[in-house]
């Protein structure tokens, strides 16, 4: 593939074609592409943290098959009430001691009800006020709603096209792709900032990984983060014994991820726990500059605190203050 099918300008949309064709580069020229256009656009030693909290765990409607929180399926996590506001604070104080600088609530919803977004709201001020950056995740937005949590703080909305439109339908059934593009851009009239990737490793073909990261480098403004998710296999949900994806794989769609979307922060988001150091190294070469920390995402495992400060160290990398 020559350098002129290779390159995108600001105007043209991505085409799969020549998502793929990055995706089939030699590995080390694709890391080397990547690398380059990282260090254009930020310092390459520097990570951005995160620490996710789920107020609202278990019992929901949706039947995405990587999901332990879909009460569809068998050994689905117990469905438990929302947190009180006191406990969120608490969670974020701690992350903030510990130097996350973004604070992100998840909820398993299909979509909030208007009576639980102003506990949201509250939530979403209380952690503001303590000097983070905020984020939510609680499904599809209604009119207004986005607004809404704007108006109490609210800096990131994380809402994930997961996939491709062609894949998507292998695995979730109870929301179309489209009703996702239309909550994003709701989030975007609200003037939040989007967070927007997906997850690899559900037996998806490359042509479908290429087909996600076309769809989130043509949303127009792109994604100011991208988390780029390993499916973390769970017991008893659909995907459960998917074949895993080559780990250098991942770091190809990391490194596409950066090329395609140069501002971005891509986040090397679920499935560190099962990656090792040498890894993650390389995700981070490829463009990684955000990384979810605390030891646990929402309702699986991520690596301790301390384990991944000390990662960072030995890669003479800093936390973005
Ligand atoms: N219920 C809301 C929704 O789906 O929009 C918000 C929370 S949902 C858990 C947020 C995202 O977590 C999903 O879009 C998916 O990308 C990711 N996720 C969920 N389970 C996962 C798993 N087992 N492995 C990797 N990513 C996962
Ligand atoms: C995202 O893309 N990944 C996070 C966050 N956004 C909300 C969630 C990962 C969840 C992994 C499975 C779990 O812990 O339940
Ligand atoms: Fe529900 Fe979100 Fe899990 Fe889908 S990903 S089952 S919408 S909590």
């Amino acid at each position: 593939m020559n350098d002129a099918v290779l390159e995108q300008t600001a105007v043209a949309a991505w085409r799969v074609a020549q998502v793929e064709a990055l995706f089939a580069l030699p590995f080390n020229d694709l890391m080397y592409r990547a690398q380059t256009v990282h260090r254009s656009h930020f310092d390459p030693n520097v990570v951005q943290l995160s620490t996710l909290l789920s107020i609202k765990t278990g019992g929901c409607p949706e039947d995405c098959g990587y999901c332990p929180q879909s009460a569809r399926h068998p050994s689905a996590v117990e469905n438990e009430a929302m947190l009180q506001v006191a406990e969120v604070v608490a969670a974020a104080e701690a992350a903030k001691a510990t130097g996350a600088t973004r604070f992100c609530m998840g909820a398993a919803w299909r979509s909030p009800k208007e009576r639980d977004l102003l506990p949201v709201m509250e939530m979403v001020k209380a952690v503001k006020a303590l000097g983070m950056e905020t984020c939510v995740t609680l499904g599809m937005l209604a009119d207004g709603q986005a607004e809404k949590l704007k108006s109490a703080g609210l800096d990131y909305y994380n809402h994930n096209l997961d996939t491709s439109p062609e894949f998507y339908g292998d695995i979730i059934t109870t929301r179309d792709y489209q009703d996702r593009l239309d909550t994003l851009a709701r989030v975007r009239h609200a003037g939040l900032n989007v967070c927007c990737g997906g997850i690899v490793g559900m037996g998806e073909s490359r042509t479908s990984r290429a087909g996600l990261i076309a769809q989130l480098a043509n949303l127009d403004p792109q994604p100011e983060s991208v988390p780029i998710n390993m499916l973390v296999q769970v017991e008893g949900t659909p995907l459960y014994g998917v074949e895993e994806l080559d780990p250098l794989e991942f770091v190809r769609t990391i490194a596409v991820a950066r090329i395609t979307m140069p501002k971005s922060f891509v986040r090397l988001s679920a499935g560190r726990q099962e990656m090792g150091e040498a890894i993650q190294a390389l995700c981070f070469l490829a463009g990684a500059n955000s990384i979810f920390y605390g030891e646990k995402l929402l309702t699986t495992g991520n690596p301790e605190a301390t384990r991944d400060r000390a990662l960072i160290d030995k890669l003479g990398m800093r936390p973005l203050a």
